[in-house]
């Protein structure tokens, strides 16, 4: 089932035009009327009439999220604040916080988007969607609450915390899917667990609506086997909009709506375009913003087009799952490795819960990386011998795979920190 056929099933070339024209028309628009983009491209010696296919994109020069923190709140705004209908606001924890804002018709495309998404994996009228998001300044929860009444759903509110309750919720009003942050579905569980909630038989819950930060293939194993659902991959971040494109019901990689975004993959040290299939750096450009117009944004997140076409039958690019971000990585004693790794190492093993915290420190020239992992309650024991032997074989799967000397502590059920919005699992003491 599709939610926009037209658009969502439209013939490559059609699309690239499409892409094209709405270029285009941006470009000149903001050449004359934006004194940041008009002295930007002139800086870069581009000039509207240079733009004469989708290609001449790479012409135009990128813009950062220092730009926005170097124009804040508002001074990068295209409109009035007349026509300013919504702002969101990033939390700041990586530096000055950053404002997007909205015109009416911002919010009409993003919420498009979300009720493309959410069709595609199968949530519509007949779904109760717990949004378990945060409202308010995050774009988590409002633009999934949007997205769902746009199909039709009914939408639960709840936003993070007070889990018990949300529990109970849940069990009453017989919700069907949950969107979230996969660390709060993640304590969601363990929460239930400890009430007597078992999601298969206490729940009608059947998917999952998980994304906000880097989560793995074998999370999600971990995450479907431990509570009977299905969870599906959402991506998207402030600048664009927030929340946005998913996988559909083949979950082989995040569709992107194209006529919304135009999204390039560029090698992070020499900043050359990547074949498709190749992974590397996002950049993006918003093909219909009006209040927060983004052009050639270095958004940092690792990735790759896919090359195949997806049996759904969507034309539109797709982009495979998020291993991390260009200023994630990890560089331990010389050797590149991104957390995205570390989990996915870790999750497959089954004694393992999927709790885990990364430490990196540094003593005198050398790296040390701490990694605490929960194991599971079945597999927690007393004897000491069964722990020292499960840590010495995680420790060996960690050098085996990642070729990381890593010091591994068990951890009992329960003893690390849980999240309720974006998980914090690497403390690099290195850099404080
Ligand atoms: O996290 C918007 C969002 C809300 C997306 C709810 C999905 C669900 P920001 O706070 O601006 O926006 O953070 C954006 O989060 O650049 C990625 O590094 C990371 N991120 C978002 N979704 C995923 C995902 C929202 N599915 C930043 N996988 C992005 C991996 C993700 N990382």
């Amino acid at each position: 089932m599709y939610w926009n056929e037209k658009i969502e099933c439209m013939p490559v070339e059609d699309l690239k035009k499409l892409q094209y024209q709405s270029f285009k028309a941006l470009v000149s628009s903001l050449y004359g009327f934006n004194k940041f983009y008009h002295d930007r491209m002139k800086g870069a010696g581009v000039l509207p009439d240079d733009i004469r296919s989708l290609e001449d994109v790479q012409k135009l020069p990128f813009m950062y999220k220092e730009d926005l923190r170097n124009n804040y709140p508002t001074k990068m705004f295209n409109v009035p604040n007349t026509e300013i209908v919504r702002f969101h606001a990033s939390s700041g924890t990586s530096g000055k916080p950053t404002v997007v804002g909205y015109t009416k018709n911002d919010l009409a495309y993003w919420t498009e988007a979300l009720a493309r998404s959410l069709t595609s994996i199968g949530i519509g009228s007949d779904d109760i969607l717990q949004v378990s998001y945060g409202y308010g300044l995050f774009t988590g929860g409002l633009g999934l609450h949007y997205g769902a009444e746009k199909v039709g759903a009914s939408v639960v509110p709840s936003s993070t915390g007070n889990t018990e309750r949300q529990l109970e919720l849940m069990q009453d009003l017989g919700v069907t899917a949950i969107a979230c942050t996969p660390s709060y579905l993640i304590h969601m569980n363990t929460v239930a667990a400890k009430m007597g909630i078992d999601f298969r038989r206490d729940t009608c819950l059947k998917k999952a609506v998980l994304g906000a930060e880097p989560w793995t293939e074998s999370m999600r194993s971990k995450v479907e086997g431990s509570m009977g659902i299905r969870a599906y991959d959402i991506y998207g971040t402030s600048e664009q909009a927030g929340p946005m494109f998913t996988e559909c019901e083949e979950r082989n990689g995040i569709h992107i709506a194209g006529d919304i975004m135009y999204t390039e993959i560029l090698d992070p040290e020499t900043g050359e375009l990547l074949e498709n299939g190749e992974r590397g750096e996002m950049v993006v450009t918003m093909l219909k913003k009006e209040a927060l117009p983004i052009i050639r944004f270095k958004i940092k997140d690792i990735s790759s087009i896919l090359k195949d076409e997806c049996p759904c039958g969507r034309t539109s690019p797709r982009i495979s799952r998020i291993t991390g971000r260009a200023d994630d990585m990890l560089i331990i004693r010389g050797i590149n490795v991104f957390p995205s790794q570390i989990e996915y190492t870790l999750m497959r093993m089954p004694e393992i819960g999927e709790q885990y915290m990364i430490e990196v420190t540094r003593d005198g020239a050398l790296d040390h990386m701490k990694i605490q992992v929960e194991i599971r309650p079945e597999v927690f024991s007393d004897k000491v011998s069964d722990m020292v032997s499960l840590r010495t074989r995680i420790e060996s799967e960690l050098k085996k795979y990642l070729d990381i000397a890593a010091v591994v502590e068990l951890r009992a059920p329960g003893e690390l920190p849980r999240f309720e919005g974006k998980a914090k699992r690497v403390i690099d003491k290195r850099v404080m």
